[in-house]
């Protein structure tokens, strides 16, 4: 059994209904999804608000790959094109955790190498894995660690995925 957290990403088009969308794509596979949060843009580009949610989904892969090619499958199923690393996009999954794996193979670090920067990939975590670990720490130490105003950024969005 292989159990991954995935953090999905909209900031282009019709937010909620990509991640809906999202969610669908790995429905056979979803033990929890988190409730929805509006966060600012992280990163260097200029660009509008995300809405964001974590999944977590479970299957009998044995490759930690498999997760990240099915990640590929739902953002093609989103419309998504390749375009501006940190940029604006219809949907992204990123693999963020497979089973505490450590690995660095540049297709597919694990766990994701930029999570514990960021409020919007441990907040909606936290709220469905309150227990959650991320390379061995406990994720509600690493959020600590952030700034607090990035943690209150991190809104709660009325609408549900499920
Ligand atoms: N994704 C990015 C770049 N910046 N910011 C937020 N708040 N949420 C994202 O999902 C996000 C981002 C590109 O993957
Ligand atoms: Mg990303
Ligand atoms: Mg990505």
């Amino acid at each position: 059994m292989s159990r991954a957290v995935l953090s999905i990403g909209s900031n282009v088009g019709d937010r909620l209904a990509t991640l809906r969308g999202a969610v669908e794509s790995f429905r056979p596979w979803v033990v929890a999804v988190s409730p929805v949060y509006e966060t600012p843009p992280w990163g260097p580009v200029p660009q509008d608000p995300y809405l964001n949610a974590v999944l977590v989904v479970a299957d009998d892969v044995a490759e930690p790959r498999e997760w990240l090619s099915r990640a590929h499958v739902a953002e093609q199923a989103a419309g998504r094109t390749r375009e501006v690393r940190w940029g604006p996009r219809t949907l992204d999954v990123d693999v963020v955790d497979v089973d505490g794996v450590r690995s660095d193979d540049p297709d597919l670090t694990l766990p994701h190498p930029r999570a514990a920067e960021r409020a919007f990939v441990l907040v909606p975590w936290l709220a469905v894995e309150p227990d959650a670990t991320l390379a061995g720490r406990p994720v509600r130490d690493v959020v600590d660690d952030l700034p607090p105003s990035e943690i209150a950024d991190v809104r709660r969005w009325d609408d549900e995925l499920t």
